[in-house]
């Protein structure tokens, strides 16, 4: 497939706006600038970069407790991310959710989700919406190895073939659900094949190759938009770091870890790619990552200049305003 200089600088923009920012998260939090869980999506940006390059921005994507990357590839403010990981006031959720509870519905962002697997039956309810309401808006459910074990996996799935909903079910198999290599809880060796009992197209595809992630969205996408119903990708890939910063991971091997890196790190695949095709030169692609730098650091400074809630607000922002109307209290 013939991409544009332009398309290949968006890809590379994002993917390298995700291993930074993550990268800066990792050290902020060791340096205990930052509260709570955090969980690194650093080895799979090109995922969520394939994927998101796909769709427009009032389409839906779920996301889960690792969903940094979701939320930069769907086109979210970096200030606001930082600042609600730093948990300031000026973050999404005015720095009373954090990392884990990052939603930006301007952008069709639904939410981080601490609930693993919970993020079905929100894609397949935008999915319903979007089909009943008659737009051509299709609704993406990014979700992990481990949570495709869920009982809403099945529900979300077959709900959604059913209905022939416009949604997409993206696995990405990073091999581990937190201490556990896939393989020994499930029990088909490829996640896509499952979709066989759906009657929906399953297919596997390299989940460190943003241009083998694009393309299978892209059949998805079109597939859902045309009425076709939904569809399961299952993109292998590698979860780098631990499962949360600070996991002492006596699960794997540091061998393990520096050979998957080192020889498949999506980021280095892509640069290989564009630069021996001779379709993007180094100076450009430095460019991009000065750019990104520069606007990371501003978002970091921003965060770190922004004011803690005051103890006052507790009790503020958990209801959306009228609720009371709305419950009939
Ligand atoms: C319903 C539920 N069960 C268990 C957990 C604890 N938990 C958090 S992440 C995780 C593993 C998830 O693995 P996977 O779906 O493969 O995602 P990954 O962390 O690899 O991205 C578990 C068990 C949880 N948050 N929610
Ligand atoms: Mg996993």
């Amino acid at each position: 497939m013939d991409f544009s200089k332009e398309q290949l600088k968006d890809f590379y923009r994002t993917m390298y706006t995700i291993r930074v920012f993550e990268e800066r998260v990792n050290e902020l939090f060791l340096a205990g600038k930052i509260p709570g869980f955090v969980h690194l999506y650093i080895g799979e940006e090109a995922i969520a970069t394939g994927v998101c390059a796909v769709l427009s921005k009032d389409d839906y994507i779920t996301s889960t407790h690792r969903g940094h990357g979701h939320t930069i590839a769907k086109g979210a403010d970096l200030k606001k991310m930082m600042a609600e990981i730093y948990g300031k006031t000026t973050g999404y959720c005015r720095g009373k959710g954090g990392s884990m509870h990052i939603a930006d519905f301007s952008i069709g962002m639904l939410g981080a989700n601490g609930v693993v697997g919970g993020g079905y039956n929100l894609a397949v309810g935008a999915a319903l919406a979007a089909k009943l309401m008659k737009t051509d808006q299709v609704s993406v459910c990014f979700f992990g190895d481990g949570a495709s074990n869920r009982g809403t996996f099945h529900e979300g799935m077959n709900m959604a073939a059913a209905f022939k909903l416009p949604a997409i079910f993206v696995c990405e198999n990073n091999q581990y659900a937190s201490t556990t290599p896939y393989r020994t809880t499930t029990s088909v060796e490829n996640i896509a094949d499952r979709a066989v009992g759906y009657g929906i197209p399953g297919v596997v595809v390299d989940g460190n190759d943003v241009f083998a992630v694009y393309e299978a969205a892209k059949t998805a996408v079109e597939r859902a938009r045309a009425g076709g119903g939904p569809s399961l990708i299952e993109a292998k890939t590698y979860r780098v770091k631990g499962h949360f910063v600070g996991d002492p991971e006596l699960y794997r091997s540091k061998d393990e870890v520096r050979d998957r890196f080192e020889n498949d790190d999506p980021l280095k695949n892509f640069r290989k790619q564009v630069l021996t095709a001779n379709q993007l030169t180094e100076g450009e692609l430095e460019e991009i990552e000065k750019q990104v730098q520069e606007e990371l650091d501003a978002a970091v400074a921003f965060a770190e200049e922004s004011p803690y809630p005051e103890p006052g607000e507790l009790f503020e922002d958990l209801y959306v305003e009228g609720w009371e109307e709305v419950c009939g209290k």
